[in-house]
């Protein structure tokens, strides 16, 4: 396979939306009754199939944000303040607060569109916690898929819009402004150009970058999707786009190797985690979350703080860490217990919610506990830290730094976009949006939030596009550019796979099999991954930085076989991207705010007076050099 077996497809259209997950969906739903007022046309392209694509694939047990607003269970500022509070000090608050007016009609949606929301005797939604509703949620994406699809029909033949299973590589830029995307085919020998009045990058978060726990013949198996590998991030700082809390990776604590979700556990079954001496981390060591007030004194204790606690019992040694189903179970069927017979239909009814958490969003999970003889009415279950990734819309707070709604964002962030015009969900790059796991400092709003979100910047793009109503000039020699660079594995592999009898062994190439086990080695044993127990400091970080400059320059040998391959190539030249960006925010950063995602052993503590404040960077593809800042936090006065 060489790259003139390859055809150029060129599209042409209005808005293109890049990727296809909860955010995108959102987008395209939003976007196309917009564009059907205005005569305009919608693109989508996504790398997998829209159905079952993206973190939402298996579908989801609970949705995370329902801010329960019209029934008076919540206020919005109530919102603000737990995200204020769960990231340490450090959010957008203009942007939660946005999303969550919006979300709870984006969850109103699902349930019409046909998702089952547990319900209670009164008929209200079962709430996992205070902010989470709990739902039979197997079949969520393919539902949520199947609205924006049929939105986008209202705009002409759906397969004039939906472009599935191609890979968007790189934004494709015109006079500092992103005038579409290019990409190829996973399928055929195509190479793709979309030309775009407003594009919006929803290509999720990023796994990988870091060598996982689970290696060999569990490779591939991790929290986060395989198949997200950090393209939004590479997106928008490829395209210039200023970039915030780069430094904020999440680390989820997840059911040890099956990954199965543990806030049904936590919340909803009430279940306390143990050491292997039976003693409570978050009792035992509840003193150290002093160090992190006034965030630790809160409640709930932030995600990274909950963490913490669980890290410094294992690093001294008393791990294994337990999720004590047993007990949990045991605990709430003990009502029960003056009557066997209810006693008996509760046990089952526990069972069922406890193997169906896992069935609906982690099957891995069961599969594992029917594997290993697990019944958790039985015995407890092993927890574990994940090994950290890049999602902006869960914990974690990566993405690029977007413009807000024009009536509640500070002041001192709409100067930024004052110039080039203040469009919800721009980056700082005229006609490139972002939202979900692209946008940065506006964590926790999971599926429900990025579907909102992706409603949001849907509408901002069309905004966009009706005051800037001119189709881009693309040059073509620079098309060629693009396409003799993207297409160049394989022309590597033609022109010296033949030369070894081991197509992965080559002096003249490097297989990206290869180079992601290179990238994921150094990011995991010098930026902080598991082995290196979360933790990094200076001279760590320099010798990363030297490591990833050489394989960075060793990306030009990289060598495809087929197009399979080639997705492969760019998935890890994407991966790199995202590492960079991460390692030079925790470098800059200069303390230890989210001990429990990565620790800086060099700057120990958390540092309210220097570093409370937001960490933004760009990147000069041309000059290849980073600018990094502090940027204030603003408040809401909530
Ligand atoms: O609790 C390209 N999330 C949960 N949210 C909830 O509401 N409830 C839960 O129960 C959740 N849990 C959970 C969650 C995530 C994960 C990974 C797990 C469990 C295991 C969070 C949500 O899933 C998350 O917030 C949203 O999905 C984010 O939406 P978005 O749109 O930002 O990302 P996406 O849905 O993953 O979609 C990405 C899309 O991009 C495509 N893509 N397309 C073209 N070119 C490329 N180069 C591309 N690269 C990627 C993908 O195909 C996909 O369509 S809990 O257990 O934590
Ligand atoms: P998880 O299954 O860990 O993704 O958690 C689902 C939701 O519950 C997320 O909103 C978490 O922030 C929240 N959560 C999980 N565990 C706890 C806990 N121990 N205390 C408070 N919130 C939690």
């Amino acid at each position: 396979m060489k790259p003139s077996d390859f055809q150029t497809v060129v599209v042409d259209t209005d808005l293109l939306i890049c990727g296809g997950g909860m955010s995108a969906c959102g987008a395209a739903f939003e976007a196309a009754y917009w564009a059907k007022k205005n005569n305009l046309k919608v693109t989508v392209v996504d790398k997998a199939a829209m159905d079952r694509s993206g973190a939402v694939a298996m579908g989801l047990s609970a949705i995370n944000e329902y801010v329960g607003y019209a029934e008076g269970d919540n206020t919005l500022a109530d919102y603000v303040k737990y995200v204020r509070q769960d990231l340490m000090g450090v959010s957008r608050e203009d942007l939660v607060y946005d999303i969550a007016r919006h979300v709870d009609s984006s969850v109103h949606l699902f349930e019409k569109w046909g998702l089952p929301i547990w319900k209670d005797a009164n008929g209200k939604y079962v709430h996992e916690g205070r902010w989470q509703v709990m739902i039979n949620g197997e079949s969520y994406k393919v539902l949520v898929a199947e609205a924006a699809k049929n939105a986008l029909k209202e705009l002409g033949p759906l397969d004039e819009i939906l472009y599935e299973r191609i890979f968007i590589v790189d934004p494709l830029m015109v006079d500092g402004k992103c005038a579409g995307a290019v990409g190829f085919s996973v399928r055929e020998n195509k190479f793709y150009v979309f030309k775009a009045k407003a594009t919006i990058a929803l290509m999720g978060g990023a796994v990988h970058v870091f060598r996982p726990r689970s290696v060999g013949e569990g490779l591939g198996r991790a929290w986060y999707p395989p198949w997200n590998s950090g393209s939004s991030a590479y997106f928008t700082i490829m395209a210039g786009a200023e970039m915030t809390c780069q430094e904020v990776r999440f680390i989820p604590v997840r059911f040890k190797d099956g990954y199965g979700p543990v806030g049904a556990w936590f919340l909803l079954f009430k279940s306390r985690a143990t050491n292997a001496m039976g003693q409570e981390y978050m009792v035992e060591r509840k003193g150290e979350l002093q160090e992190y007030a006034p965030y630790g004194l809160a409640k709930p204790i932030p995600a990274n703080l909950r963490n913490w606690l669980l890290l410094e019992d294992v690093a001294a040694g008393k791990g294994p860490i337990y999720m004590r189903t047993e007990e949990a179970i045991a605990n709430i069927a003990a009502a029960y217990k003056d009557d066997p017979k209810a006693f008996k239909k509760k046990m089952k009814e526990l069972e069922n919610e406890a193997w169906e958490d896992f069935l609906d969003m982690t099957i891995a999970q069961a599969l594992l506990w029917a594997g290993s003889n697990i019944q958790p009415e039985e015995k407890p279950s092993e927890i574990a830290a994940a090994e950290p990734y890049f999602i902006g819309s869960h914990s974690g707070a990566s993405g690029a730094w977007v413009c807000g709604p024009e009536d509640v964002m500070p002041a001192e962030y709409k100067k930024q976009w004052e110039a080039i015009g203040v469009y919800n969900h721009m980056t700082t790059i005229p006609g490139l949006f972002t939202a979900g796991d692209g946008a940065g400092a506006s964590s926790h709003k999971f599926s429900s939030g990025s579907h909102a979100e992706g409603r949001i910047a849907g509408k901002g793009a069309i905004a966009y596009i009706m005051d800037h109503n001119t189709a881009p000039k693309v040059d073509d020699a620079q098309i060629k550019a693009l396409r003799d660079k993207i297409l160049a594995p394989l022309a590597l592999f033609e022109q010296f796979g033949a030369i070894s009898s081991d197509p992965d062994i080559n002096p003249n190439f490097m297989k990206p099999k290869m180079y992601m086990f290179r990238l994921q080695k150094m990011m995991d044993e010098y930026v902080g991954g598991v082995t290196a127990n979360f933790s990094t400091n200076k001279s760590s970080l320099d010798c990363a930085l030297g490591l990833l400059t050489m394989l960075k320059e060793d990306s030009a040998k990289l060598a495809a076989q087929d197009l399979h391959e080639l997705m492969r190539v760019w998935e890890n030249v994407h991966r790199t991207c995202i590492a960079e960006s991460h390692l030079r925010h925790v470098m800059f950063r200069e303390e230890s705010r989210w001990p429990g995602y990565y620790f800086r052993a060099d700057f120990p503590k958390m540092d309210e007076v220097n570093w409370k404040c937001f960490v933004n960077s760009v990147y000069d593809a041309k000059a290849n050099k980073w600018t990094m800042k502090k940027v204030p936090i603003v408040n809401l006065p909530v």
